[in-house]
């Protein structure tokens, strides 16, 4: 078989970019541990509204002005559906799925998470601006997806 020199060329190339984006990932992946950055923590979607703390989803104060707020996503709702954040407080949200990919978005204060079934997402924020605020579901989850949404009051 005779293989022209320009395309042995392009072939080595090509085989040579391939193998330096793989020894890429995997340094990233092993030496520098890039992973996601939520999603480390499971849930069994079937017993979340029986599994503390999601059985009673909502605001748990942590801290002198820190807070952790749980929330459970199904087709089409988001529980609770009305939070009140004390203003200038940090909160963690811990958010999961009882059923299908949601997407846990608060489009004003920059909060956007993808809420997997299976895993608890995390994600922080100060809340530095009172009003209140749209909660939103950013991953289409079925015919009623647009009506998935809820309300975050800063006071
Ligand atoms: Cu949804």
């Amino acid at each position: 078989m005779n293989i022209h020199r320009a395309e042995t060329f392009f072939i080595r190339v090509a085989a040579a970019t391939m193998l330096a984006f793989f020894a890429i990932l995997v340094y990233l992946a092993v030496a520098d541990r890039f992973v996601p950055p939520s999603h480390q923590q499971t849930i069994d979607p079937a017993t979340v509204t029986s599994t503390a703390p999601f059985d009673h989803p909502g605001l748990v104060r942590t801290g002198p002005n820190t807070y952790d707020a749980y929330y459970v996503a199904r087709v089409f709702s988001w529980s609770p559906q009305n939070l009140t954040i004390p203003l200038g407080s940090t909160v963690t949200f811990y958010v999961t799925s009882l059923d299908v990919v949601h997407g846990f978005t608060i489009p004003d204060e920059d909060v956007n998470v993808e809420v997997v079934p299976g895993w608890v997402s995390t994600v922080k924020r100060t809340f530095r601006k009172p009003g209140k605020l749209l909660l939103l579901c950013n991953q289409y989850c079925g015919i009623d997806h647009s009506a998935m949404y809820a309300s975050v009051t800063v006071k």
